[in-house]
C-alpha cells in the first residue's frame, strides 16, 4: 500500500470539502457537494476583494449572486445554508480542516496571439491551498487549463508551498468542469465526469469525491494530462463545428440561398452510426470557454516536449476556426453597412440599436461577448449606438438598458446580436413605429425574426446565412 493510500486509510472517507472560486462553476459544485448526504460540510472560499466580496454575504444568507435563469440553484443554496452544510468564507487558513479542495478559478488568456494565459488568479489560489495543505488531502483543478499544467506548474507550486510530495503525501487531479450557464446544476449532475489523477491513488480518491453528486453521468477516469486534453479538445471541436456552419452561412449569402435549408438538408443524413453534428450560424462566439480553450490546447503542444509533425508555421485547423468565428461580428458590421447603403445611409451618423449584450441567450453572462467588437466597429465609424439586454445589468463602460422601446427609439438600424427569447416575439409594426423611420434596417444575427414580416413592412433586411432574402426588393 502506498504512503498516500495509508494516509487515506487513516483519514477515512472524504467528509469535509472546500471549493475555491464562487462563480458559475464553483457555486453549483459546492452546493451539490453540500447536498450529498455522505459529505458533512462544504466551505466555499471567496477572496474579500472589492469586486466580489458581496458574494460571501449573499451566499451565507442563502442567496445566489448569479443573475440569469439558473433553475434550482437559489433553492439549493438556501437549503444547504439552512442545514449548516455550506458556508462561504474568505479565510483560506481553513483549508487545513479539509479532506478535499477543488479550484474553479478563471483561466483567461492575456493575449491569444502569444499563447500566454493569465494564470495569476489560479496561481494565487494554488498557493493558498499549498500554504494550508495537510498530508492526505486531495487537490483537484476544475478550471480549464493548458495540457501539462496539473503535472507541471500546479504540482510544483503545491510542493514548494507545502513541503509535501504530490502523489505520495497528497493527492492531485484534474476534473474539468462541463457546465453551461442556464443549466449549471443539471450539467454537473448529468454529464459524465472526466477525472484524471497524477497517479492511480489520486484518481481513485477523486472518483470518490465526484461519484456522489452524479445522478445520470458516470465518472470516466484517465491520466491528468489526458483529462486536460479532453476538456480543451471538446470545446475546440465545438468551436470548429460552429466555424464550419458560419463559413457555410457566408457561402450561402454569396450564393443567394438559405443556410437553414442547407443545414436541415445536411442534418437529415442520420442513422447507421452517421453523426452530422451541424450547429447554428450566428453573430459570433463568445463566453469564457470556446474563445480560449483552443489556445490552451495549442499551448499544450508548444510547452510540451513532444515532437509535432505538422508544417512549420501553418495555422492548425483549430486556430483557423477561431479566426472564422472572430470574423462574424465584423460580418455583422458589414451587413449593417450594406443594408444602410441600400437606403442611401452610412454607419457614420446613423443610430444603431443593438439587441443583446450577453454572449449566449437568456443569460447575464457577457464574458468575451461578440457584441463588443461589433459595437466598437460601429462607434469607430461614427455611429451612435444604444444597447438593450434583458439580463446584463452592469458592464464596464457600456450603458445597457432593459427598456427595448427606449433603445430602438429613432434607430436607423436594429441589430440582433444575442438570441434572447424576449426578441422572438418582437413585431415589425411596433419596431417601425418606435424607430420612426420609413425604411428601418433590421440585421438578424441569430435568426430570431421572420424576414418576410419585416420586408413587407418596408424594412431593409439582412440575416446571417439568408442569401435567399438579403438582396430583397425594398418596399417603399
Ligand atoms: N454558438 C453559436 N452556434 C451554436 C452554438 C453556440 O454561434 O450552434 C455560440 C453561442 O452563441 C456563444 C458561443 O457559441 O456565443 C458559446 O456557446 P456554447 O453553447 O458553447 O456555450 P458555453 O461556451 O457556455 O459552453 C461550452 C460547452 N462546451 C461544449 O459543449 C463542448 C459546455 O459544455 C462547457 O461546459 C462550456 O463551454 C465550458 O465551460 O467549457
Amino acid at each position: 500500500m502506498s504512503n498516500l493510500e495509508k494516509l487515506f486509510k487513516e483519514r477515512g472517507p472524504i467528509k469535509k470539502i472546500g471549493v475555491l472560486g464562487m462563480g458559475y462553476v464553483g457555486i453549483p459544485s459546492a452546493v451539490l457537494f453540500a447536498d450529498a448526504p455522505c459529505f458533512n460540510k462544504v466551505l466555499g472560499f471567496q477572496r474579500n476583494s472589492k469586486s466580489s466580496s458581496y458574494k460571501i454575504d449573499m451566499l451565507n444568507r442563502g442567496e445566489s449572486p448569479l443573475k440569469g435563469e439558473e433553475p434550482g440553484l437559489e433553492d439549493l443554496i438556501s437549503k444547504v445554508v439552512k442545514a449548516g452544510k455550506f458556508e462561504c468564507t474568505p479565510d483560506f487558513s481553513r483549508i487545513s480542516e479539509l479532506d478535499a479542495v477543488t479550484l474553479a478559478i478563471q483561466t483567461p488568456f492575456a493575449n491569444p496571439k502569444d499563447l500566454e494565459p493569465d494564470f495569476s488568479a489560479l496561481i494565487e489560489g494554488i498557493k493558498n491551498v499549498g500554504k494550508n495543505l495537510r498530508p492526505g488531502t486531495l487537490v483537484v483543478l476544475e478550471s480549464t487549463i493548458t495540457p501539462g499544467t496539473t503535472e507541471g506548474m500546479a504540482k510544483q507550486i503545491l510542493e514548494e508551498e507545502s513541503g509535501l510530495k504530490a502523489g505520495e503525501d497528497f493527492a492531485l487531479a484534474h476534473a474539468p468542469e462541463r457546465v453551461m450557464v442556464g443549466r449549471l446544476l443539471k450539467n454537473i449532475r448529468e454529464h459524465d465526469r472526466i477525472v484524471g489523477g497524477i497517479n492511480e491513488a489520486s484518481t481513485r480518491r477523486a472518483v470518490e469525491l465526484y461519484s456522489p453528486v452524479l445522478t445520470v453521468g458516470k465518472v470516466i477516469p484517465m491520466s491528468a494530462t489526458a483529462a486536460e486534453v479532453t476538456k480543451t479538445a471538446e470545446n475546440t471541436f465545438r468551436d470548429l463545428q460552429i466555424a464550419a456552419i458560419n463559413q457555410l452561412a457566408l457561402y450561402c449569402e454569396a450564393m443567394g440561398i438559405n443556410v437553414y435549408d442547407v443545414r436541415s438538408g445536411v442534418d437529415s443524413l442520420k442513422g447507421d452510426g452517421i453523426t452530422r453534428a451541424v450547429l447554428w450560424p450566428g453573430a459570433g462566439v463568445g463566453g469564457h470557454c470556446l474563445t480560449k480553450d483552443t489556445y490552451h490546447l495549442e499551448r499544450g503542444i508548444k510547452i510540451g516536449d513532444g515532437q509535432l509533425d505538422y508544417p512549420e508555421g501553418a495555422d492548425s485547423i483549430y486556430v483557423l476556426a477561431r479566426k472564422v468565428n472572430d470574423f462574424m461580428p465584423v460580418h455583422m458590421y458589414n451587413l449593417t453597412a450594406a443594408a444602410l447603403k441600400r437606403i442611401g445611409k452610412e454607419i457614420k451618423g446613423s443610430k444603431i440599436a443593438m439587441l443583446g449584450w450577453a454572449f449566449i441567450r437568456d443569460s447575464d453572462d457577457a464574458r468575451n461577448t461578440p457584441s463588443e467588437p461589433y459595437r466598437d466597429l460601429c462607434l469607430k465609424a461614427g455611429a451612435t449606438v444604444t444597447v438593450h439586454d434583458p439580463y446584463v445589468v452592469n458592464y464596464p463602460g457600456i450603458e445597457i438598458s432593459d427598456d427595448l422601446e427606449k433603445v430602438i427609439r429613432g434607430a436607423d438600424a436594429v441589430v440582433v446580436l444575442a438570441g434572447h427569447s424576449a426578441y422572438l416575439g418582437v413585431k415589425a409594426d411596433w419596431v417601425k413605429e418606435v424607430s420612426g423611420k420609413v425604411n428601418p434596417v433590421i440585421v438578424d444575427g441569430r435568426n430570431v425574426v421572420e424576414p418576410d414580416e419585416f420586408i413587407g413592412k418596408g424594412f431593409v433586411y439582412k440575416g446571417i446565412g439568408r442569401g435567399d432574402k438579403n438582396e430583397h426588393v425594398v418596399v417603399t
